[in-house]
């Protein structure tokens, strides 16, 4: 059974001791970041904050700050189990007999069943307030670092529909408060939340879902193609699908199990100066106009908790949500690009400065040919670095890619200077949003790429390695010395 909602998800925490209620008043206003900041560094549980200063809300953060709590988000042993669901999937042949026929159709059952569904009443509108009575003051939102000018909700879901051909979208864009009323709606140009906004003539309606089950606030995250709606994938995920309502005074459907919904519109003229923003980067992002989000309803689950998350310089919270992406997405990735066998996007890279990706070589220039593909694909196309190593080497291992990148590159040769789309908080380019890439082929080169014959790399022999193990008592190094091989 998938978990339905934020309270599930909450009662499973703490169950699992992964949950720490503080009782204690405290200040959405930086005192919040700074004891989350320590939290996470310290491998800490998910913090409830009961009495957030200045609301009657509870306020939830960390939920996803640890590889334990996301894998039992997912309800999986390891990330990768995850990534096998979805390769399942993607790399489904023609059945060959009728047990396989029918394994597929229940394959294909089980994309069916992702497709959200709408029910009549939701929790999320157990208390509605329009008008004049919206007023975001209630929510304890944080002011996350001493740059930021004001308050940020920080893990939304942003829904908004493509007016051309209506498909769906959700992503997670950050929301300046402005007033009890409006917020920035902080959707970078690279997003398809933004891409809708520009095609809207006038307004475009947009809801903002806040507290979710962890599978559905994880999916607002996730980079998928445009035309794919992310409540899909969530539904997909958990196994179950997302249940929706009607919004109450927008033409769009909001998870009716949320803990809190903001309903409204954005104009396509009218924009405001959002940010500075303590960002993922590690640096203040400057400010830099974007649009104004007004709420005409806020609805709410009358006992709300808020959930919240803090980036700032890595690691922190949100380095799990790029992990599980990083680890579900590598069998979308290996669909089109199926010489690379695995690939590593480092935490303290803030994820789009430097990609590691291991490759089954198989001609000259492949290497070369991978890094362009990678540039040229989604949102991995803003990968600022790449580092290519061969099949046998474990990305995740950093000294072990280190050690063939010094080893195996000639600079002269091996080193590929490109341009192309950078991050849109990228502040090192000399431009906003374009700039140099930097590829380095790491692999062991073939005569046929200008190398000399490569060498041997050393390695002791499977007898020798077979007879230390065996005698390995025997030379008295004792059980405390774990130095068997393998
Ligand atoms: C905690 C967190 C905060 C984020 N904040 C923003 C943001 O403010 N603006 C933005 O464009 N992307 C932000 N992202 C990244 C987007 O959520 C991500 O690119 C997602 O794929 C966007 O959805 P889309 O592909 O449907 O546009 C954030 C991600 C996380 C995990
Ligand atoms: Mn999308």
């Amino acid at each position: 059974m998938a978990l339905g909602n934020l309270r599930e998800w909450i009662a499973l925490l703490e169950r699992e001791g992964e949950l720490m209620r503080v009782g204690a008043e405290v200040d959405p206003d930086l005192e919040i970041t700074e004891i989350v900041d320590r939290t996470v560094k310290a491998g800490g549980p998910a913090l409830l904050f009961e009495r957030p200063k200045g609301s009657r809300h509870a306020l939830l953060i960390n939920q996803f700050g640890s590889e334990r709590r996301m894998c039992l988000a997912f309800g999986v042993e390891r990330l990768d189990d995850v990534a096998r669901k979805v390769a399942d999937v993607l790399e489904m042949q023609p059945p060959a007999g009728l047990m396989e026929k029918v394994r597929g159709l229940q394959k294909l059952k089980s994309i069916a069943d992702s497709r959200p569904r709408t029910v009549r009443h939701g929790a999320c509108q157990e208390l509605v307030l329009r008008g004049d009575e919206v007023d975001l003051g209630r929510l304890p939102v944080q002011r996350c670092w001493p740059g930021d000018p004001a308050p940020f909700i920080t893990l939304p879901a942003v829904i908004t529909r493509d007016p051309r051909d209506g498909t769906r979208n959700v992503g997670m864009y950050r929301m300046q408060v402005i007033d009890r009323a409006t917020t920035f709606m902080h959707w970078q140009i690279h997003k398809d939340g933004r891409a809708d906004w520009l095609a809207t003539d006038g307004r475009i309606p947009v809801a903002v879902a806040l507290g979710l089950d962890p599978i559905t606030a994880y999916s607002a995250s996730a980079p998928l193609p445009k035309h794919i709606d992310e409540l899909m994938l969530a539904g997909f995920l958990r196994g179950e699908p997302v249940e929706l309502v009607k919004g109450v005074t927008v033409d769009l459907e909001v998870p009716a199990e949320a803990e809190i919904v903001l309903e409204g519109y954005i104009d396509k003229a009218e924009l405001g100066d959002e940010g500075p923003f303590g960002d993922h980067t590690g640096y203040y992002t400057a400010a830099e106009p974007f649009p104004v989000f007004h709420v005409t309803a806020l609805t709410m689950r009358r006992d709300a908790i808020y959930p919240s998350i803090v980036v700032g310089k890595p690691p922190q919270e949100d380095a799990w949500l790029g992990k599980a992406t990083e680890r579900i997405f590598l069998p979308a990735v290996r669909a089109t690009v199926p010489e690379i066998v695995d690939y590593d996007l480092p935490v303290a890279g803030a994820f789009h400065n430097c990609c590691i990706v291991s490759i089954q070589k198989a001609f000259p220039g492949h290497a070369q040919k991978v890094m362009h593909a990678i540039w040229g694909l989604g949102m991995l196309s803003l990968t600022k670095c790449i580092v290519v190593v061969d099949a046998q080497v474990d990305v995740h291992d950093y000294a072990q890619v280190l050690f063939y990148a010094g080893a195996n590159v000639d600079p002269a040769r091996d080193v590929v200077l490109g341009r192309g789309p950078l991050d849109h908080l990228d502040h090192a380019p000399e431009r906003q949003f374009v700039g140099g890439k930097l590829g380095i082929d790491a692999t062991a080169k073939w005569p046929e790429e200008g190398a000399r014959p490569w060498p041997e790399e050393i390695a002791m022999s499977t007898e020798v390695k077979e007879l230390v193990d065996r005698r390995w008592q025997e030379y008295g190094f004792g059980a405390h010395t774990a130095a068997r091989s393998g």
